[in-house]
């Protein structure tokens, strides 16, 4: 039972969108009602893939009504099909989009020191039947493109990055997203470029760029030509109009994120049994998530029990990645997903806790959290 004077404290969310002057918002809303243009590739959608590529450093940009869609399109658009190797720390949308083209998802685990897919521990899963690599830049860490870039052409697969948390990385001055065959972002209310629901794939290859676009149009090629078996993943204008609005805010939104995850990593570096993510060299990251480690034998309190603990004072953290995607009913029977074969993505699971991170967060809030973590610590032992 919370207490009165709990219940007044203001929740803290894991995330909250930035979202621009909602008179803002009515200009564009105003030009959309003038052309009665909602959808399938309108001003302000051609306008959105233009102002994208450039400023992610891409070629191509392809916007959708979701990520998962777009997912599913990826596959669809390099004919992916047998065997995908995956990883299971991730939202489910990753596995899911292969589930939804008939492909089996083969997990492969994770490094300690960026959550990604260890690319040493590929080659062993690749089969006859292995059509393709689909890693996450899991909270926007850059994977082992090279390293699995290597492993792609020597076994001649293709590669698709489930970039949702990776908007904006870039690594030595070079976008991630420019990184194997295909790359997918999500622009859900919870990403920090969102556009309410949406999403993108990026792709160098003009060809390739052609092929995306007419399967998220029913496959559409002109009125009368059906040229693949396409889905409806439009985006429509009104979510493209937040975009361009979004995109003007970007640059600002990631710099005070920045700020904040240098302050938790100032006042978190002392805690016996809490850790975090070493920032990598040369990485020019955007700060979606601020992911902890709670080793309970060190800090006295399992993760679980802190989870609760600061859901009782009204601070909403949230355990991204937990349970792994493997674990789920309609996985685990693969033998990829059994626990021994992936012993550390199943530790991280078990101890990760994504903190409150969002450019609204003010300097009290932040310290609201540090202080509680801090209690908890005590408490603990
Ligand atoms: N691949 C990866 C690696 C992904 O992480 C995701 C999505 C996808 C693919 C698929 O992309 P999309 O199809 O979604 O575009 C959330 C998001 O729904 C999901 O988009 C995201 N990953 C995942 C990591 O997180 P939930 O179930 O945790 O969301 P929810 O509704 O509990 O929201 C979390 C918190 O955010 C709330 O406690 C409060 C805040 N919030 C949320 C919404 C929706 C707001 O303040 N305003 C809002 O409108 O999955």
């Amino acid at each position: 039972m919370k207490t009165k004077s709990e219940q007044n404290v203001k929740p803290l969310y894991v995330t909250r969108p930035e979202l621009p002057p909602l008179e803002d918002f009515t200009a564009y809303l105003s030009k959309i009602w003038e052309r009665r243009w909602l959808t399938n590739n309108g001003v302000f959608h051609r306008q959105l893939e233009e102002e994208l590529a450039g400023f992610l450093g891409v070629r191509y940009v392809s916007l959708f009504s979701n990520g998962t869609l777009a997912l599913v399109t990826a596959l669809q658009v390099l004919r992916i099909t047998g065997e995908v190797i995956t990883t299971p720390y991730t939202f489910v949308a990753t596995t899911h989009a292969l589930n939804w083209n008939r492909i089996k998802p083969v997990f492969c685990d994770i490094e300690p020191q960026t959550m990604n897919m260890d690319p040493e521990k590929i080659e062993v899963l690749i089969t006859p039947e292995t059509t393709a690599i689909l890693p996450v830049h899991v909270y926007g860490n850059p994977c082992a493109t090279e390293k699995i870039q290597k492993i792609a052409d020597i076994h001649g697969l293709k590669v698709i990055y489930d970039a949702a948390h990776a908007f904006g990385v870039k690594r030595d001055e070079q976008s991630i997203l420019n990184s194997g065959d295909l790359s997918v972002l999500s622009f859900h209310a919870t990403k920090i470029f969102t556009t309410m629901e949406g999403g993108a794939i990026v792709t160098n290859d003009p060809k390739l760029k052609k092929r995306i676009d007419f399967l998220k149009n029913f496959g559409f090629a002109d009125e009368t030509t059906i040229m693949a078996p396409g889905i409806n993943g439009k985006m429509n204008e009104m979510q493209a109009a937040l975009g361009l609005l979004q995109l003007k805010e970007v640059e600002e939104s990631i710099s005070s994120r920045k700020q904040l995850s240098e302050r938790y990593r100032a006042f978190l570096a002392e805690i016996p049994g809490l850790s975090f993510l070493e920032e990598q060299r040369g990485i020019q990251y955007n700060y979606s998530y601020f992911p902890v480690f709670i080793d309970g034998k060190k800090f006295g309190k399992s993760r679980d029990q802190l989870y609760e603990q600061l859901k009782k004072q009204n601070i909403f953290a949230r355990r991204y990645f937990y349970p792994l995607t493997s674990s789920f009913s309609m996985y685990r029977g693969l033998p990829s997903a059994k626990t021994k074969n992936l012993p550390i993505a199943t530790k991280m699971s078990k101890q990760v806790l994504c903190l409150p991170l969002y450019p609204g967060l003010s300097e009290e809030e932040q310290n609201r959290v540090v202080g509680q973590l801090r209690t908890n610590l005590r408490l603990g032992k």
